[in-house]
């Protein structure tokens, strides 16, 4: 039984028990619903409800979404617990989340132990509450915190929940006993229950302002401000009609691509890690790790590691080096100490006793995992792996955090190859939430699953990926950069596809970004390229002129932008440099809509991502989608590049392709996974079962 009934003297319990997170699956409804109406007929004088195991209910069952609706439907539970003629009590604990705490409010008493969080992240799933939460929320806790709670998805303490008085008390111990005992004091009070929809509506404050703020921090997401929209109209319509609102609104969002996108991307997240073939293959022992360079990268891989709990032996050439890197470390670790996230004990252990800094590879022999971080260049990557070799121990992982290069060459170049690894962190590693672990032809799979386990204790969205040039997020990068370039040399401006590409939802478009990362890095690739490149290539200048006159992006000030403090212009140097390379190529530029600019770029992006899942370097669909969403900046309201083509249709996508290939055959080769896809009518998302 998803929901059990036993009473207790005057006292009918209802707990749920329906793990992992007692989803409010169709089950649990009927359950409560059943459950309330018995103990009314069976003359209870309370009823208590609480979550068995680790948490109150987590939410509806996001499962259910998009299949037919199974009644009883959760705001009918909702108003049945609320207009319940006996008092009805919640013993939170846990994660009391979304439909949770919407049945939480619609409860006629409510207390919670200290360590549970409340909120209502609907947002982050592309809806909004959808059982009253819109409509109570503010009754209880007044529009600032309601609207804060419901637009941001964050959930709240339980001392702020408190304090804002979506809950009566707090007191630690056991739900179930902390519950028996509030009812039955209510019960002796003879204690009325206390409906949240009877209560009138706060005040309505400045609305205009705050949608205004709602709308700027959504940037393109539909769903922050249509829950805005339903928080407001509780001040204006009656509880019932404002409740036939809240549902019209939901079931409108319920509609939307952007909903499909989010819930792809909350099931990808937990579906990335749990890889068939490291189904009951052990991790090896990972206490320690080595870390080889501490310029950004390697000193930001160590503070995710001293973050995580784990010894760390950094490496630099010399002892000044090595200082050097202590204090990038240190800086990081500043910042975390600032923030809230460690306690100075905390910080005072991980520079004292947790990092090693040295200019000796002698001091890697403990270490469990060991990562170079040096410099992109095979020539010091085979010298750095044959120096981390002679000092490892037997058991230890080698590993490159190499963003490009041939793993496989590293681990031949090694005596002991299955040891051998790529990971691949992204910068500011002990910021970004992504780490592609490389597995190379001889890799072990324990090795494979230690690079797993790494990833889950450092709090990484862990993707696999095979080998081969940029690996899955880097190769496709490159591809849609290359698009980009293309059409510059064509017509567009760098600025023209940024403001597309921001539109679309991008935090930053791609020029934007290459500023950010150091337009050198691009530079030193097109190099390394540029000895295997095809005849038939269309390369553009424009960029290694910027590098050659010293302007490298944000790091010196200028690039395709001018950095000025918090200040970012247009650099009026790139347009003529760009026109000039056009008339050197005898190009006349052509007009470019924003959706011609749209349609290209993310035709080059899910081609390039077809062939990399089509020859396996991705295992799976959704492993491309959360690497693009997790280290690129994709948009997460569009699911990842995957399933944004899987809405929009294949068969369109291909189309785009052919028609482009009609000007460049050679950058435009269709995907045979794509062709496949549309000749039998399926989606990517078929491949990710
Ligand atoms: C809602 O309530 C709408 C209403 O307003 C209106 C209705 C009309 N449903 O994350 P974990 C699964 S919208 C189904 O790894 P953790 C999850 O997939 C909902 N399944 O654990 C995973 O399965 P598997 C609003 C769910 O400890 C397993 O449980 N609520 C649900 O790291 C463990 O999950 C939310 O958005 C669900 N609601 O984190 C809360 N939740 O083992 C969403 C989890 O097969 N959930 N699963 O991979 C969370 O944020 C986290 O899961 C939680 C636990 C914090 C609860």
């Amino acid at each position: 039984m998803s929901i059990s009934f036993e009473r207790d003297g005057d006292i009918v319990i209802l707990a749920a028990n329906n793990p992992p997170v007692n989803a409010l699956g169709a089950e649990v409804r009927r359950g409560l619903s059943e459950g309330i109406k018995r103990a009314v007929a069976e003359g209870a004088k309370a009823v208590l409800i609480y979550g068995e195991g680790r948490t109150w209910f987590a939410g509806a069952d996001i499962r259910e979404f998009g299949k037919p609706p199974v009644e009883p439907g959760l705001p009918g539970v909702c108003d049945e617990i609320e207009a319940c003629p006996i008092p009805v009590v919640a013993a939170l604990h846990g994660t009391v989340l979304g439909g949770g705490l919407e049945v939480a409010v619609s409860c006629h008493y409510r207390l919670a132990l200290p360590s549970t969080k409340l909120g209502v992240p609907e947002v982050n799933l592309g809806l909004l509450p959808g059982a009253g939460g819109t409509q109570r929320l503010p009754r209880l806790a007044g529009y600032e915190t309601a609207v804060a709670m419901v637009t941001s998805g964050r959930p709240v303490s339980a001392a702020k929940a408190l304090e804002a008085g979506i809950v009566d008390r707090v007191e630690d111990g056991k739900p179930r006993a902390l519950g028996l005992a509030y009812a039955t004091e209510l019960v002796a009070e003879g204690a009325k229950p206390r409906p949240v929809g009877a209560r009138p509506a706060p005040q309505a404050p400045d609305f205009a302002a705050m949608r205004a703020e709602v709308v700027k921090k959504a940037r393109g997401q539909l769903a922050p401000v249509t829950a805005f929209d339903a928080v407001a109209a509780s001040a204006s319509l009656p509880f019932a009609e404002g409740l036939k609102e809240e549902r019209r609104l939901f079931m409108s969002l319920m509609d939307t691509d952007q909903r499909k996108g989010m819930i792809h991307a909350f099931f990808a997240e937990r579906q990335v890690s749990k890889l068939p073939e490291l189904k009951g293959v052990a991790p090896r022992a990972l206490n320690s790790i080595g870390v080889i360079g501490g310029g950004t990268m390697g000193a930001g891989i160590a503070t995710a590691a001293l973050l995580a709990g784990l010894r760390v032996s950094l490496i630099e050439m010399t002892e000044e080096a090595a200082e050097a890197a202590r204090g990038r470390v240190a800086g990081n670790l500043a910042g975390a100490l600032k923030r809230g996230k460690i306690s100075q004990q905390k910080h005072d252990a991980m520079l004292g006793t947790a990092l090693t800094t040295a200019a000796d590879y002698a001091a890697l022999s403990d270490a469990d995992v060991i990562i170079e971080a040096v410099f992109e260049d095979m020539a010091v990557k085979k010298q750095v792996f044959a120096q981390i070799e002679a000092h490892a121990k037997p058991s230890a992982i080698l590993a490159s955090n190499t963003s490009y290069l041939d793993i496989n060459e590293i681990a031949a170049n090694t005596t002991r190859p299955a040891d051998v690894i790529g990971l691949h962190f992204f910068s500011p590693a002990h910021v970004m939430r992504l780490l592609e672990v490389v597995v190379a032809d001889a890799t072990a799979p324990d090795v494979v699953a230690t690079g797993f386990e790494l990833g889950k204790m450092l709090g990484k969205t862990t993707v696999r990926s095979g080998v081969c040039d940029g690996f899955i997020g880097n190769r496709i990068l490159s591809t849609y950069r290359t698009a980009a370039d293309h059409m510059i040399l064509d017509g567009a401006s760098p600025y023209e596809i940024d403001r597309v590409l921001e539109n679309f939802g991008f935090a930053m478009g791609p020029f934007a970004v290459a500023d950010l990362a150091g337009l050198d890095i691009g530079w030193a690739n097109r190099k390394r390229l540029a000895p295997n490149r095809h005849p038939r290539e269309r390369v553009s200048e424009h960029a290694d002129k910027l590098c050659e006159a010293g302007h490298f992006g944000q790091k010196t000030g200028r690039g395709y932008y001018i950095y000025e403090g918090r200040s970012k212009s247009i650099n009026p140097d790139v347009m003529p440099l760009i026109e000039a390379e056009r008339a050197a190529l005898g190009i006349t530029p052509k007009t470019f809509s924003d959706d011609d600019i749209l349609r290209r770029y993310m035709a080059a992006m899910v081609n390039e991502a077809a062939k990399v899942v089509g020859e396996g370097i991705a295992r799976r669909p959704l492993d491309v989608d959360m690497v693009l969403l997790m280290g690129y900046g994709f948009p997460r309201y569009h699911g990842g590049p995957l399933k944004w083509a899987d809405i929009q249709g294949l068969g369109n996508l291909l189309a785009d392709i052919e028609g482009f290939a009609k000007e460049d055959d050679h950058f435009w080769q269709p995907a045979p996974l794509l062709q496949e896809l549309v000749a039998s009518n399926r989606s990517f998302d078929d491949l990710n079962t």
